[in-house]
């Protein structure tokens, strides 16, 4: 049985849910909120030493970063195509999953940070300096985004893969966090029928931080 140690309001948790509920797996959640200590357990840190999570338990096999996680339930499903068989396809959809954890989250996670955590935990407004940090990177990130989606579909062509999958969550709250993204239309167009997948609402449900 898979079992996922998450925290629901995480992007990158939301990541590993959404893939679970769109393959139609059963999967156990272990809800673990790292304010309350819940990754700095021994048990914790036995299956995930760096105390974060997304961690993933299928039956002792233990794996941790959200896109290796989503990596490898699409490759027990390798008839779904979210991870390409053929390597050229599948280097193009891995590709941007390390763009997304290299460039993408880190730029989204600095206005979900300075306008909706801050908020929640009050401590205090927005950093402006941050802000136009996080727009300095959003006007180069956005348009390399916006241009693939001009040409097709998905993030790696005209099916889903695990690029769309790693991407997407990183804008669950992206109102919420005003990131500059409104003039993007291929975004806009993408990002709406990724939300409307059953499985992206029932797992947005569960994510969308209070406030
Ligand atoms: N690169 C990692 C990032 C994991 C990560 O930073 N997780 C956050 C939640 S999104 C976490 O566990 N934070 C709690 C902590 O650092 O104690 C991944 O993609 O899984």
């Amino acid at each position: 049985m898979i079992t996922v140690h998450g925290f629901s309001p995480s992007g990158n948790c939301h990541k590993v849910r959404l893939l679970l509920e769109q393959l139609g797996r059963d999967y156990r959640w272990v809800e673990v909120d790292s304010a309350l200590g819940g990754t700095r357990t021994p048990e914790f840190l036995a299956r995930n030493p760096n105390g974060k999570v997304p961690t993933l338990d299928d039956d002792g096999f233990c794996l941790w970063e959200s896109n290796a996680i989503i990596q490898y339930l699409a490759a027990l499903k390798p008839e779904t195509g979210y991870l390409p068989i053929d390597l050229k396809e599948r280097m193009n959809a891995v590709k941007w999953q390390f763009w997304e954890s290299n460039h993408w989250d880190p730029a989204c996670a600095i206005f979900m940070f300075e306008r909706v955590v801050k908020k929640i935990f009050n401590r205090g407004d927005a950093d402006p300096a941050e802000i136009k940090r996080g727009e300095e990177l959003m006007a180069r990130l956005a348009p390399v985004l916006d241009g693939v989606l001009q040409k097709s579909r998905y993030v790696a062509g005209e099916k889903m893969t695990v690029a769309d999958l790693s991407i997407a969550p990183s804008l669950v709250s992206a109102e919420q966090a005003q990131m500059p993204i409104g003039e993007y239309r291929a975004i806009n167009r993408w990002i709406a029928e990724m939300r409307a997948l059953p499985a992206w609402q029932k797992t947005a449900a569960m994510q969308t931080m209070p406030g």
